[in-house]
């Protein structure tokens, strides 16, 4: 080749990233091609693992001339098929998996600047470790990462109190589509500059750029805590008992989360170890947990004051209070599970979707019955975040029918539960966002002028089209 020929493009990444910092073995890339769900499978030709900002925007800036399209991945725990590439061969996987330091963290500003790489588990403990808690909670913490749960927005189990991962972030830095760093790290609690750019990147599923780093928000650590699973008469009696506590103490509220008989029957007999603490199945549960940052918060006599009035009006069939730690985190464990304990019974399809919080309960027996109605014998799994209006609408295969005949089915099924959504005033993407899986529902739900505005955000930040092509935006 003659001296003045330019190197080709993975030559230049491999000198630029080192042999730790790209990848191009077969085996090597196996992890990264296909999503949790196993949804979709694609292909790349590497992925690259840059280890600080300055080298993946330099990677950005080589890969922006080839005019090669970039895949964000974080902990690749998507529910819709955000983070893997296309079946086409040309994007490639950046993986900031080795941006995984805490660069500062401050008790006082009660802020951590955390890069995008850091497991969410890992920040929670090292805010525990400086007497600090990171709120943020959920199923997949111990995989999913920090650049991952701001980009998706992430909810969980503790969104009610301390909002969603939106809330939680005060400053960022991004490496830009063209290879530019922009430093806005800043740990502010008022900053009115115009518009706030950092929260275009939040919640745009890498489609604007990388994000690399955050400060986010930390609070102090609850000295009370109390957990109860209760066995509910009705949808309608699940929520009752969320206002009954919300009306005695609402700060004291910490996460609100509904469960159906058939989940948690799916969880008892799929899942290891998976134990019931209440004798009597029952249709409906809720799992309440409370938690005071005051010492003398006095959670367990308004826990009992309020389950012993439920139970007296015949709302609360039963209930276990979790008498420490282990039991407490045994009652959590029903409810983180029920991803897994849906995974193992076979096929199901997933409807993350969220109403006025005052529908929850119209729209769990409003979808269970079209859905029976649409297929007879499917088996209808709600579970969710009710206190935020978030209900996981999902729908496991009839007994005994093909996975793949159910899941032939699955746009139908999405149809059937969006349209109730639709009528009660809700969203058909709550947390989880739009990734690959949900692109085709946004010019029906999002058409008119606030697509056109977003397609308009999307050419200004990223003209070529290079970031995350294929998701959120049609
Ligand atoms: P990835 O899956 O790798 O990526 C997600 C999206 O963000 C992709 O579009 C990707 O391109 C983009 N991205 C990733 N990193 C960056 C970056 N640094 N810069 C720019 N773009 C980036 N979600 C909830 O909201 N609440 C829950 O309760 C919840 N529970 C879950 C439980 C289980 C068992 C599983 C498997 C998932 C759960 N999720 C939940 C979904 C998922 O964990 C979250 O969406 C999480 O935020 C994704 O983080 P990640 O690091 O795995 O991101
Ligand atoms: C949860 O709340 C997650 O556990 C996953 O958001 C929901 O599996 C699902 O549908
Ligand atoms: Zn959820």
């Amino acid at each position: 080749m003659p001296d003045d020929q330019p190197l080709p493009l993975l030559d230049r990444l491999s000198a630029l990233l080192g042999p730790r910092g790209i990848l191009t073995d077969p085996a090597d890339l196996e992890p990264h091609l296909a999503d949790w769900r196993l949804l979709y499978r694609g292909r790349t030709p590497c992925v690259l693992r840059p280890a600080n900002t300055a080298e993946l925007a330099e990677a950005v800036k080589l890969c922006a001339a080839a005019g090669v399209p970039l895949v964000p991945q974080g902990g690749n725990t998507s529910m819709v098929g955000g983070g893997v590439p296309d079946e086409g061969g040309r994007q490639v996987v950046v993986s900031l998996a080795r941006l995984n330091r805490v660069r500062d963290i401050d008790p006082l500003d009660m802020t951590m600047t955390a890069e995008a790489g850091v497991v969410l588990k890992a920040a929670q403990d090292v805010a525990a470790e400086a007497g600090c808690l990171f709120p943020l909670s959920l199923g997949a913490e111990g995989t999913a990462t920090i650049g991952g749960v701001l980009s998706t927005n992430a909810g969980g189990n503790t969104t009610v109190r301390y909002g969603n991962a939106r809330e939680l972030m005060l400053g960022l830095e991004v490496v830009l589509p063209d290879g530019q760093i922009w430093n806005g790290l800043r740990r502010l609690r008022k900053d009115n500059t115009g518009y706030a750019l950092r929260h275009l990147f939040v919640g745009a599923e890498g489609t604007l750029g990388f994000i690399t780093a955050a400060v986010l928000r930390l609070y102090a650590r609850p000295k009370e805590s109390e957990v109860a699973l209760c066995a509910m008469r009705d949808e309608e009696t699940a929520l009752a008992l969320f206002r009954r506590f919300r009306d005695r103490d609402e700060t004291a509220v910490r996460a609100f989360e509904y469960m159906s008989g058939t989940g948690v029957g799916f969880y008892a007999r799929l899942i290891e170890g998976g134990s019931v603490p209440l004798s009597t199945p029952a249709e409906h549960y809720v799992l309440v947990d409370l938690a005071s940052t005051r010492p003398d918060a006095g959670l367990r006599p308004l826990l009992e004051a309020v389950l012993e009035e439920a139970l007296e009006a015949g709302e609360v069939l039963d209930a276990a209070i979790g008498e420490s730690e282990a039991q407490r985190a045994a009652i959590w464990r029903i409810r983180e599970e029920h991803p897994e304990a849906q995974k193992r019974e076979g096929a199901s399809v997933k409807n993350d979707v969220s109403v006025p919080v005052s529908r929850t309960p119209e729209l769990i027996r409003r979808a269970s019955e079209a859905c029976r109605r649409l297929i007879p014998g499917v088996r209808p799994v709600p579970f969710g975040h009710m206190g935020d209006g978030n209900i996981h609408m999902n729908l496991q295969q009839p007994e005994g029918m093909d996975p793949a005949a159910f899941l032939a089915r699955s746009h139908d099924i999405m149809e059937t539960v969006n349209e109730i959504v639709r009528d009660l005033g809700g969203s058909f993407s709550a947390e989880h966002g739009i990734g690959r899986l949900k692109t085709d529902m946004m010019e029906g739900w999002r058409g008119g002028p606030e697509l056109a505005v977003m397609q308009r955000i999307k050419r200004a930040i990223d003209p070529q089209g290079l970031m995350n092509p294929g998701k959120v935006l049609p």
